[in-house]
């Protein structure tokens, strides 16, 4: 079912009209030994959200994943979620979209003055590895782009009701080329991340299994985990702990 995408892209690409979840087809491909392919899809039927949450990815939104096989510790795999947020925002700036980050894996577009946000895209980065080495990395990116944000979720926008429609393969193209730049260049990332993040100096709640944490977001971690100041002092809040965020 796969054709070639024609781009010139630092990945192979892999294209499916419809398909379950470009996740899972990520997978299956890293573990037959694949790196730097990217899964595109049109439409997904049965696409993940983190937590087992589902997402909503009809005909005209853009649906990637990318395989990696970095020579990382597992304990840096979030910060390729990090760098996918920025090559996320980034393309959807240049397509005159208002993105900003929201930590750990939202890209949105603020609304008023107040913190409050619309998420315009989703990350969710699955791995399989050592505990010293990561084996795969495969980077799920979805963004709302030629859709309605009436037929998505509450709380969602998209690059249609942002900015008007986009060529989703130069959209692509742009994701993969500054993926790829950033995955190349891991120092690079927290500060681009900074930059772009809506989330950092904001008071927010971070419900997580053991408790939920108020305070105040001050910044991230080297691998990726967010620090916030409370009553009590810092404590830092990695991504694989964070249920849901929400500025207060
Ligand atoms: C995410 O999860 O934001 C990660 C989404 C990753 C999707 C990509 S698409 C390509 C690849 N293939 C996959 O199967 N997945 C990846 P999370 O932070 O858990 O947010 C999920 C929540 O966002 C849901 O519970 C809904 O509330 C909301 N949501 C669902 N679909 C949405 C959409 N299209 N736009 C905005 N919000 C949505």
């Amino acid at each position: 079912p796969a054709v070639e995408f024609g781009l010139e892209a630092p990945f192979t690409v892999e294209y499916h009209d419809s398909i379950g979840s470009t996740n899972d087809r990520a997978r299956e491909l890293a573990g037959e030994g694949a790196a730097d392919v990217a899964v595109v899809a049109d439409e997904q039927t049965g696409s993940r959200g983190r937590l087992e949450r589902e997402w909503s990815a009809p005909s005209g939104g853009v649906w990637v994943s990318v395989v990696s096989r970095p020579e990382i510790a597992p304990a840096r795999a979030p910060l390729y979620t990090l760098a996918a947020s920025v090559a996320t925002a980034r393309a959807a700036r240049e397509a005159g979209v208002d993105a900003r980050i929201k930590w750990p894996n939202d890209v949105v577009v603020p609304v008023g003055s107040e913190g409050d946000y619309r998420k315009l895209a989703g990350i969710l980065t699955e791995m399989e590895g050592e505990t010293d080495r990561v084996d795969w990395l495969v980077v799920g990116i979805g963004v709302n782009a030629n859709l309605d944000a009436d037929a998505l979720p509450e709380g969602a926008t998209s690059v249609r009701d942002e900015a008007g429609d986009v060529d989703r393969r130069l959209f692509v193209q742009r994701l993969l080329e500054e993926f790829d730049g950033s995955r190349n260049d891991l120092e690079s990332v927290l500060p681009a991340w900074r930059d772009l993040a809506l989330t950092l100096g904001q008071r927010v709640r971070v419900d997580r299994p053991s408790g939920e944490l108020v305070g105040e977001a001050v910044d991230v971690t080297a691998s990726g985990a967010l620090v916030v100041e409370t009553d009590d002092g810092r404590e830092t809040v990695s991504a694989g702990d964070c249920e849901h965020l929400r500025p207060v």
